[in-house]
């Protein structure tokens, strides 16, 4: 092993997408000669009318990120206060964070290994009197098993959410995400596929829930100036509508990108026992914006932090999402009984095998290659 680092400039996770600089400053250029920077502007209208004709759902109504978007979905589909949120625990915190901080309550079910996301089994043996929801996650992209968490929900009678920070563009049963459950919420954030600084996009075809939205991101205003509901501050600004315009544009030439590094690694890593890149669906297109490794330690030898620690000993910054499970970060681990009162055994087997590697336009074939190399030599030992 070098001692000196392999990169001399850190190869991070999440590198933002930059579309087409000119075009970006121009459409700046033109919010400040409007003089109309915020409140619904024409940039925010023209990017809610784009993401409505890409997911072929009825309404985008854009928000200030996705957090705010899991919180004013769950008011609107009318989750009360002290009530429960079925969740996975294999996601970011920011998802049962959501809930927390809107006075939810949080329930971890377990997810199924191969998709990474819920288990339709584990959210219907949670669900009981204080449930007020369900809230799925498209982990990594990768679309839930929309249908049966669909039947549990129905079953219910509870509205499904689905938190799809990272699925823009992703499709379930060739239908893009976005149309499903009772609202889809998209994140927007610099380190997303889809990129408008912070941002995000709450897409629903209910005509209720989107108005409700459209009202609560804005401080429960109506069009007409009329307050009809309590609401918060989710508005998007138009400057970070016109980076995720200009994102928007170059949408298909990133998927290329993601997937065509996404080969480089398999290649470059083909033949490691104990070793895979986690795929997407079959059938399905995906953004491919997350390029995951299990490292399974009994087959391979090497646990995944091993490898974690040496690739950030060669400025190679990779990410452990999720690890912990959320079950296990505060405040939730202080109260199991509450929020995860089953097992949960594939979060807790796959939370310490996942590691994310850099992906997206900041990368290419010698930085793969090399990011290969380190893996190879490390499990060498
Ligand atoms: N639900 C799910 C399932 C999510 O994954 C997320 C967010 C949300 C909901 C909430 O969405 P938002 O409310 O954010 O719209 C990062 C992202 O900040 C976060 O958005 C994302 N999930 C999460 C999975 O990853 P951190 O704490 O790891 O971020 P940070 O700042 O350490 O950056 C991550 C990597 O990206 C680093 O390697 C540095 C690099 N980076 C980051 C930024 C901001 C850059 O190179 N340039 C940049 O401008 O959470």
């Amino acid at each position: 092993m070098p001692r000196t680092p392999m990169f001399s400039e850190p190869l991070h996770v999440g590198r933002p997408n930059v579309g087409d600089r000119q075009r970006l400053l121009e459409r700046i250029n033109g919010a400040l000669d409007r003089l109309w920077l915020s409140n619904n502007g024409p940039l925010v209208a023209e990017l809610e009318e784009r993401v409505t004709t890409l997911t072929g759902a009825r309404h985008c109504v854009a928000l200030s990120n996705a957090t705010t978007g899991i919180q004013l979905a769950a008011r609107a589909c009318g989750i009360r206060q002290g009530q429960e949120v079925v969740v996975p625990a294999f996601t970011w915190i920011a998802s049962p964070h959501a809930l927390e901080w809107a006075g939810l309550v949080p329930v971890f079910c377990d997810v199924d290994e191969e998709t990474a996301t819920a288990d339709p089994q584990s959210v219907e043996e949670l669900i009981g009197p204080r449930t007020g929801g369900i809230l799925g996650v498209h982990v990594y992209g990768r679309p839930c098993r929309v249908t049966e968490l669909a039947k549990v929900a129905d079953r219910h009678g509870l509205p499904l959410l689905f938190d799809a920070a990272h699925a823009f563009g992703s499709t379930y049963q060739q239908q893009p995400l976005g149309g499903f459950g009772s609202a889809e919420i998209f994140s927007f954030h610099a380190t997303k596929y889809i990129n408008s600084f912070e941002g995000g996009a709450l897409v629903t075809n209910d005509d209720e829930v989107a108005a409700k939205v459209r009202a609560m991101r804005n401080l429960g205003l109506s069009p007409d100036r009329d307050i009809v509901s309590a609401g918060t501050n989710g508005r998007m600004s138009e400057i970070s509508a016109a980076m995720g315009l200009v994102s928007m544009d170059i949408m298909d030439d990133l998927i290329e990108v993601n997937m065509r590094n996404e080969l480089w690694y398999r290649e470059g890593l083909a033949g490691l026992p104990g070793v895979t890149v986690r795929s997407q669906a079959p059938k399905e297109r995906a953004n491919h914006q997350y390029l995951v490794l299990e490292i399974d330690a009994a087959a391979s030898g090497v646990h995944r932090d091993t490898v974690h620690e040496t690739l950030y000993a060669h400025n190679v910054f990779s990410r452990r999402y999720f690890y912990p499970g959320c079950h296990q970060s505060e405040p939730y681990v202080h109260a199991p009984a509450v929020h995860a009162p089953v097992p949960l055994p594939h979060t807790e087997a796959l939370s310490t095998r996942v590691l994310a590697l850099p992906t997206g336009s900041a990368v290419g074939e010698a930085e793969i290659a090399g990011v290969c190399d380190l893996i190879r030599t490390t499990l060498a030992g």
